[in-house]
Protein backbone atom coordinates (compact mmCIF):
# COMPACT_ATOMS: atom_id res chain seq x y z
CA UNK A 1 0.00 0.00 0.00
CA UNK A 2 1.52 3.41 -1.15
CA UNK A 3 2.55 5.21 2.57
CA UNK A 4 0.35 7.79 1.54
CA UNK A 5 -3.09 5.85 1.91
CA UNK A 6 -1.32 3.88 4.55
CA UNK A 7 -1.17 7.45 6.68
CA UNK A 8 -4.64 8.31 5.59
CA UNK A 9 -5.89 4.92 7.06
CA UNK A 10 -4.17 5.16 10.05
CA UNK A 11 -5.48 8.30 10.66
CA UNK A 12 -8.58 7.14 11.02
CA UNK A 13 -7.71 4.83 13.97
CA UNK A 14 -5.69 7.80 15.38
CA UNK A 15 -6.85 10.72 14.58
CA UNK A 16 -4.58 13.30 16.74
CA UNK A 17 -2.14 12.19 13.33
CA UNK A 18 -4.54 13.30 10.49
CA UNK A 19 -2.41 15.88 8.88
CA UNK A 20 -3.25 19.22 8.35
CA UNK A 21 -2.70 20.40 5.42
CA UNK A 22 -2.61 24.22 6.76
CA UNK A 23 0.28 23.50 9.06
CA UNK A 24 2.65 24.35 6.97
CA UNK A 25 6.85 23.80 7.31
CA UNK A 26 8.84 23.85 10.68
CA UNK A 27 4.53 22.62 12.76
CA UNK A 28 6.13 19.24 13.49
CA UNK A 29 2.78 18.23 12.27
CA UNK A 30 2.31 15.14 10.54
CA UNK A 31 2.38 16.51 7.29
CA UNK A 32 5.69 17.82 7.90
CA UNK A 33 7.10 14.59 8.67
CA UNK A 34 5.36 12.91 6.14
CA UNK A 35 7.11 15.34 3.91
CA UNK A 36 10.92 14.17 5.45
CA UNK A 37 9.42 10.56 5.32
CA UNK A 38 8.63 10.64 1.49
CA UNK A 39 11.10 12.96 -0.20
CA UNK A 40 13.77 10.11 -0.24
CA UNK A 41 15.54 11.13 -3.07
CA UNK A 42 17.75 13.23 -0.80
CA UNK A 43 19.88 10.88 0.59
CA UNK A 44 18.85 8.09 -2.20
CA UNK A 45 17.09 5.72 -4.12
CA UNK A 46 16.02 2.15 -4.30
CA UNK A 47 18.35 -0.18 -6.14
CA UNK A 48 18.52 -3.68 -7.82
CA UNK A 49 19.23 -6.26 -5.49
CA UNK A 50 20.10 -8.33 -8.36
CA UNK A 51 22.57 -5.34 -9.42
CA UNK A 52 24.22 -4.52 -5.98
CA UNK A 53 27.90 -4.35 -6.19
CA UNK A 54 28.00 -4.78 -1.88
CA UNK A 55 26.34 -6.34 0.46
CA UNK A 56 26.50 -5.60 4.08
CA UNK A 57 24.95 -7.76 6.40
CA UNK A 58 23.92 -6.99 10.00
CA UNK A 59 22.61 -9.23 12.65
CA UNK A 60 20.52 -7.64 14.96
CA UNK A 61 19.47 -8.77 19.29
CA UNK A 62 17.77 -7.63 22.02
CA UNK A 63 18.40 -4.94 21.45
CA UNK A 64 21.30 -4.02 19.46
CA UNK A 65 23.30 -4.45 16.31
CA UNK A 66 26.52 -6.12 15.53
CA UNK A 67 28.05 -2.85 14.40
CA UNK A 68 27.82 0.65 14.70
CA UNK A 69 29.46 2.51 11.43
CA UNK A 70 29.44 1.91 7.85
CA UNK A 71 31.60 3.18 4.87
CA UNK A 72 29.84 3.45 1.69
CA UNK A 73 30.57 5.50 -1.83
CA UNK A 74 28.38 7.24 -3.34
CA UNK A 75 26.58 5.14 -6.63
CA UNK A 76 27.23 2.26 -5.38
CA UNK A 77 24.23 -0.21 -4.68
CA UNK A 78 24.39 -2.11 -1.66
CA UNK A 79 22.43 -4.93 -0.91
CA UNK A 80 21.42 -4.47 2.80
CA UNK A 81 20.16 -7.26 4.73
CA UNK A 82 18.89 -7.79 8.28
CA UNK A 83 19.38 -10.99 10.19
CA UNK A 84 16.94 -11.13 13.27
CA UNK A 85 19.06 -13.33 16.19
CA UNK A 86 16.70 -11.39 18.74
CA UNK A 87 13.31 -12.66 20.53
CA UNK A 88 11.37 -9.45 19.25
CA UNK A 89 10.85 -7.90 15.59
CA UNK A 90 13.46 -5.91 14.03
CA UNK A 91 14.37 -3.09 11.47
CA UNK A 92 16.74 -1.86 9.30
CA UNK A 93 16.03 1.16 7.80
CA UNK A 94 18.70 3.69 6.20
CA UNK A 95 18.18 7.26 5.79
CA UNK A 96 18.98 10.40 7.01
CA UNK A 97 18.66 12.41 10.39
CA UNK A 98 15.22 13.97 9.49
CA UNK A 99 13.71 10.73 7.73
CA UNK A 100 14.28 8.93 11.66
CA UNK A 101 12.75 11.93 13.53
CA UNK A 102 9.76 11.74 11.42
CA UNK A 103 10.19 8.23 11.31
CA UNK A 104 10.37 7.27 15.15
CA UNK A 105 7.46 9.66 15.98
CA UNK A 106 5.59 7.98 14.01
CA UNK A 107 6.39 4.57 15.00
CA UNK A 108 6.11 5.68 18.67
CA UNK A 109 2.42 7.29 17.83
CA UNK A 110 1.37 4.03 15.51
CA UNK A 111 3.22 1.01 17.39
CA UNK A 112 2.51 -1.55 15.19
CA UNK A 113 2.28 -0.06 12.02
CA UNK A 114 3.67 -1.68 9.00
CA UNK A 115 6.13 0.00 7.32
CA UNK A 116 6.69 -2.41 4.58
CA UNK A 117 5.95 0.02 1.59
CA UNK A 118 8.71 2.17 2.43
CA UNK A 119 11.91 1.17 0.16
CA UNK A 120 14.64 2.39 2.21
CA UNK A 121 13.54 -0.10 5.22
CA UNK A 122 12.80 -3.86 6.01
CA UNK A 123 11.12 -5.22 9.59
CA UNK A 124 12.23 -9.14 10.41
CA UNK A 125 10.51 -11.17 12.78
CA UNK A 126 12.36 -13.62 15.31
CA UNK A 127 14.38 -15.62 13.25
CA UNK A 128 13.92 -14.14 9.94
CA UNK A 129 16.38 -12.83 7.31
CA UNK A 130 15.16 -10.21 5.13
CA UNK A 131 16.81 -7.53 2.75
CA UNK A 132 16.71 -4.74 0.52
CA UNK A 133 18.72 -2.73 -1.71
CA UNK A 134 19.72 1.26 -1.74
CA UNK A 135 21.83 3.28 -3.60
CA UNK A 136 23.12 6.26 -1.67
CA UNK A 137 23.75 8.77 -3.73
CA UNK A 138 25.12 11.87 -2.53
CA UNK A 139 28.23 12.06 -0.14
CA UNK A 140 27.39 12.88 3.32
CA UNK A 141 26.55 11.64 6.90
CA UNK A 142 23.34 9.30 7.45
CA UNK A 143 22.65 6.79 9.82
CA UNK A 144 20.86 2.95 9.81
CA UNK A 145 18.80 2.20 12.44
CA UNK A 146 16.12 -0.07 14.24
CA UNK A 147 12.74 2.52 14.69
CA UNK A 148 10.82 -0.06 16.79
CA UNK A 149 9.65 1.98 19.73
CA UNK A 150 12.29 2.62 21.90
CA UNK A 151 14.64 0.91 20.03
CA UNK A 152 16.38 3.77 18.97
CA UNK A 153 16.73 5.46 22.07
CA UNK A 154 18.31 2.54 23.53
CA UNK A 155 21.42 2.32 20.86
CA UNK A 156 19.62 0.66 17.60
CA UNK A 157 21.86 2.63 15.48
CA UNK A 158 24.81 3.41 13.64
CA UNK A 159 26.35 5.82 11.51
CA UNK A 160 26.83 5.79 7.81
CA UNK A 161 29.91 7.57 6.28
CA UNK A 162 29.00 7.88 1.97
CA UNK A 163 32.28 9.77 0.45
CU1 LIG B 1 15.05 -3.18 17.12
Amino acid sequence: MPLRLLIAAAALAFPAFAADPHAGHGGGHASHDMDHMEDLARFGAPGDPAKATRTVTIHARDIAFDQSALDLKPGETVKFVLINDGTQDHELGVGDAAFFEAHIKMMAEMPGMAMDAMPNMVTAKPGETVSFAWTFTTAGSFEFACAMPGHYELGMKGAITVK
